[in-house]
């Protein structure tokens, strides 16, 4: 079988796991900053539908390179036969507990992987990794060396050249860092170190770039569902009697449930784009995304992700839903000034009923008598454009982000400025028609829902 395969050695806390990590897509791979945290050599393979494009070996960094070295040159035949005596040691020490590392990471080497050595560029290079990289030229194998950078220091150029004595390539990536265009163009890169691996390397860049796109899509489509329902689910609440009351008690428990579904749906909409980034154990840590997190229908949702009140009434959102379709006519035509003049009177009168309250309230009366409150569909214009606001990021920061990162996922926008600024006007009045529709309680087709897609996938994934 000709599936390319990589052990990735190195000395202990340079950065292996976390190259194995984001480079397999998986989140499972254990980091720490303590050395010694990988004690066994495991297999990671980067799996496409039920492909296995490649695999990746994680093992434990060098513990007593300088004695196997000492080890392997006194039972050395000969540079024809350094790679069986390098098979020898393995034998030889299988059950040595001083060498438990160094067999661990040099196992798979002997089985046929591919090496990618992996140093920390931040630090100086220093000759105590000689004695590995000699080890490493012993088994014969493949190789390359990875300029991994821990910290701020940059130490490349010193790196570079005695890596050169050991390897014919050599090349710096950022664990952490790299985006998905640096990691395409290292696997590409892997496919110089053995020839046979260069189709089915490239061929695995390749299915990696047209799945992009794909998981983009798939992001998009649970996007638009998101907004579907929330611009047009509606709730009932019964209606004992028709007591002033018990109308503003079901008024308000029709709206909270109104609001708990929206949420509902919100955050399956969250798991299910982690999911398509290979991100689900992301779930549980995305309590520190303030503005994430930060409840959908509250100010700060609406400040930081919501329409200005400009753009609201450029776009033609408040129209429909505050005053009438006086102001939609109003608008067709609008000037900057006209419209500047009634996004701010309509901004006022949205901040004074508060968000989420715009829903429609029906009472109606039930055929075996009694009535029933309906609340729903939420017709407040900016509810769209602020769920849209922080799905985008949201998907944005799931889709760069790293396998390897272990901290919380953070969020950089600044309170007050209006992520929908990144729209082009164009897109937002497509999206606004749409928006309209749907509020009005009409369905839409599947070619229009197709349609919803492709305008957040372009979003999601600019080209
Ligand atoms: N900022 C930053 N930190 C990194 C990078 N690569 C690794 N680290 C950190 O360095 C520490 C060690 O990373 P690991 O991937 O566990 O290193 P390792 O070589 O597998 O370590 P052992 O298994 O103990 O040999 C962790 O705290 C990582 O988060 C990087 O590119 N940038
Ligand atoms: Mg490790």
């Amino acid at each position: 079988m000709n599936r390319p395969r990589f052990a990735i050695v190195g000395h202990p806390n340079k950065g292996k796991s976390s190259i194995v990590a984001t480079l397999a897509e998986d989140d499972a791979v254990a980091i720490s900053p303590h050395p010694g945290t990988t004690t066994q050599a495991r297999s990671y393979p980067m799996r496409l539908d039920d492909e296995v494009l490649y695999e990746l070996v994680d093992t434990p960094g060098f513990q007593r390179a300088r004695e196997a070295l000492a080890w392997l040159e006194a039972h050395d035949r000969g540079a024809g036969a350094r790679g069986a005596v390098v098979a020898e040691f393995l034998k030889a020490h299988a059950s040595d507990p001083r060498f438990h590392d160094e067999c661990e990471l040099l196992t798979p080497i002997v089985e046929g992987a591919g090496i990618l050595y992996v140093v920390d560029g931040s630090r100086p290079y220093g000759r105590q990794y000689e004695a590995e990289m000699e080890i490493l030229r012993w088994t014969g194998r493949p190789r390359m060396a990875l300029i991994n950078m821990i910290s701020a220091g940059d130490h490349i150029e010193q790196w570079r050249a005695a890596l050169g004595q050991y390897f014919s390539i050599v090349r710096v990536f950022d664990a952490v860092r790299a985006d998905f265009g640096q990691r395409i163009e290292l696997l590409r890169a892997f496919g110089a170190i053995d020839e046979r691996w260069a189709a089915p390397l490239n061929d695995a860049a390749n299915a990696l770039v047209a799945d992009r796109r794909r998981r983009a899509h798939r992001a998009a489509a649970e996007i638009a569902d998101l907004l579907i329902t929330a611009l047009t689910t509606a709730v009932t609440v019964p209606l004992a009697n028709l007591s002033v009351e018990r109308e503003t008690q079901a008024h308000a428990e029709g709206r909270a449930k109104l609001r708990d579904q929206v949420r509902r749906r919100e955050a399956s909409a969250r798991r299910a784009v982690q999911e398509i980034y290979h991100h689900s154990g992301l779930a549980a840590r995305e309590s520190a995304a303030a503005y994430l997190v930060e409840d959908v229908f509250s100010s700060q949702s609406f400040n930081v992700f919501g329409l200005s009140q400009v753009q609201l009434a450029l776009t033609g959102a408040a129209s429909g839903a505050v005053v009438g379709s006086a102001v939609d006519v109003a608008l067709g035509g609008a000037s900057l000034l006209l419209g500047a003049g009634i996004g701010a009177a309509l901004g006022a009168f949205g901040t004074l009923a508060g968000a989420g309250t715009l829903a429609k309230v029906r009472v109606l009366g039930l055929p075996l008598g009694g009535h029933e409150l309906t609340v729903g569909p939420i017709t407040d214009p900016n509810l769209p454009w602020v769920l849209l606001g922080r799905a985008l990021l949201h998907a944005k920061l799931v889709a760069e982000r790293n396998h390897s990162r272990r901290e919380e996922l953070v969020v950089e926008t600044q309170a007050g400025g209006h992520l929908a600024d990144t729209i082009e006007a164009a897109r937002r009045r497509k999206l606004d028609v749409m928006f309209r529709r749907l509020r009005g309680g009409r369905e839409l087709a599947a070619d229009e829902r197709e349609a919803l897609v492709t305008e957040l996938v372009a979003l999601i994934d600019p080209r």
